[in-house]
């Protein structure tokens, strides 16, 4: 329609033209350019027209599109997705640091139900592990007092949303760091504390020693997880056909595969060794030698705080450097005092401004170290030699050690 009406003003304006020129060939350039002018207006107009016509359909094309994949998401992309836009306005703008020292605490989610790295004691009503020092560790940061925390505990499913809508300041959780979570879910990841990968748990007497002696396998695994899709994707490209048997926390996923109702466990690795020692008969049990997936589990805060993220992060990296630098909860306060390296005076705001940039003291990592330890101390205290776990450093070794743990410069 668009097109014709065009057509046809041109044609009125050229046929104008011609007898225009028919009339006094002295007005031929003038009309000429009329013409052109006149073109050139209408198709503009039209164009923008046609154009701004098309991108609205596609781009309601697209929202629908983005709708309906929502809507056909497994368990934890729908939840994640719609959890998004539940993050509340109020969020935006405010300080997070602001509003935890007027608090006066840390709101922190944690688990209740990984012993060795989130745990809720139900003698003492504590909660102890390796995330959970991690929590207490920017506490000393922002608040001078590692144990101004209030702890809570989330579920893979209701770990996302709580953080979303404001009611915790951070997450430390056995959290897999993955793209869609740091872009489209909205959060930030400090640095990985445990670099893990996903584990099977099988029954000695199974006869199982691989993925592939799986074929027809129930295998209990806990919704809302990477390792639910994880799961999916290795059984797949392996041709295995399994049962997967869903549940919605750790409790009843251990307790399902303790009870005999799936023939393998499959969680982070991490997991499953926290599990083992809570099953009937531990020794009856294995985890198999195959890693499935990368893990990188660390902590994470909301989009839109720069300041806050940058405070995490660098109390994270700072556990990592006192590590390297051979600073320890014993030592640091001695070697604040009496260091004449630059980079442990850096470090430990003996020398420098470095706190100041991220709104602290400069001396903030000064109360990381001696109330929470180094990389090393928190390591060993949840899961080192003297713990049931007895795990081995692996790729949690410092990277002058071979390993993965790197703190960028104190500088
Ligand atoms: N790292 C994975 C899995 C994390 C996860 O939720 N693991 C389970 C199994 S160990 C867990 O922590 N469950 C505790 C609970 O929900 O109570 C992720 O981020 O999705």
């Amino acid at each position: 329609m668009k097109r014709k009406s065009v057509l046809l003003t041109v044609f009125a304006i050229l046929a104008l033209s011609l007898l225009m020129t028919a009339c006094g060939g002295g007005q031929v350039v003038e009309v000429e350019k009329i013409v052109t002018v006149e073109v050139e207006k209408i198709v503009t107009v039209e164009v923008e027209k046609e154009v701004e016509k098309i991108v609205t359909v596609e781009v309601e094309a697209e929202v629908a599109e983005a709708t309906e994949e929502a809507a056909a998401a497994p368990t934890e992309e729908v939840a994640e997705t719609t959890e998004e836009t539940a993050a509340p306005a109020a969020q935006a703008g405010e300080s997070t640091l602001d509003i935890v020292r007027e608090r006066g605490t840390l709101l922190c989610g944690g688990n209740a139900n990984v012993p060795g790295f989130g745990y809720l004691d139900p003698d003492t009503n504590e909660f102890a592990g390796f995330d959970i020092d991690y929590c207490k560790a920017v506490a000393a940061a922002v608040l001078g007092d590692a144990e101004a925390v209030e702890m809570r505990a989330t579920t893979g499913t209701d770990r996302f949303p709580v953080l979303q809508s404001g009611e915790i300041d951070l997450l430390v959780r056995n959290t897999t760091w993955t793209i869609s979570r740091d872009t489209a879910l909205g959060f930030n990841f400090a640095p990985t504390t445990f670099y893990d990968g996903q584990g099977m748990m099988v029954r000695k007497d199974s006869g199982i020693s691989s993925l592939e002696d799986m074929e027809g396998a129930t295998i209990c695994v806990q919704q809302g997880t990477t390792t639910e899709k994880n799961l999916a994707d290795v059984f797949r490209a392996l041709g295995v056909d399994y049962e997967p048997v869903v549940l919605p926390d750790s409790p009843s996923t251990t307790s399902a595969y303790d009870e005999g109702r799936c023939d393998g466990f499959t969680t982070d690795k991490s997991g499953l060794l926290s599990q083992l020692p809570l099953l009937a008969n531990a020794d009856d049990h294995v985890i198999l030698e195959v890693t499935m997936s990368k893990e990188p589990l660390g902590p994470l805060v909301r989009h839109g705080d720069d300041q806050w993220f940058d405070i995490v992060k660098w109390v994270t990296f700072g556990t990592f450097q006192a590590e390297e630098l051979g600073i320890t909860s014993a030592n640091v306060e001695e070697m604040a005092a009496t260091s004449e390296d630059p980079v442990i005076r850096n470090l430990l705001g003996a020398e420098g401004d470095l706190g100041q940039a991220l709104g602290l003291d400069n001396d903030f990592m000064v109360e990381v170290i001696k109330q929470v330890g180094n990389f090393g101390e928190i390591y060993d205290r949840h899961l080192g030699p003297d713990t049931i776990f007895n795990l081995d450093r692996g790729p949690n070794a410092q990277w002058t050690d071979g390993g993965l743990i790197y703190s960028p410069p104190f500088r």
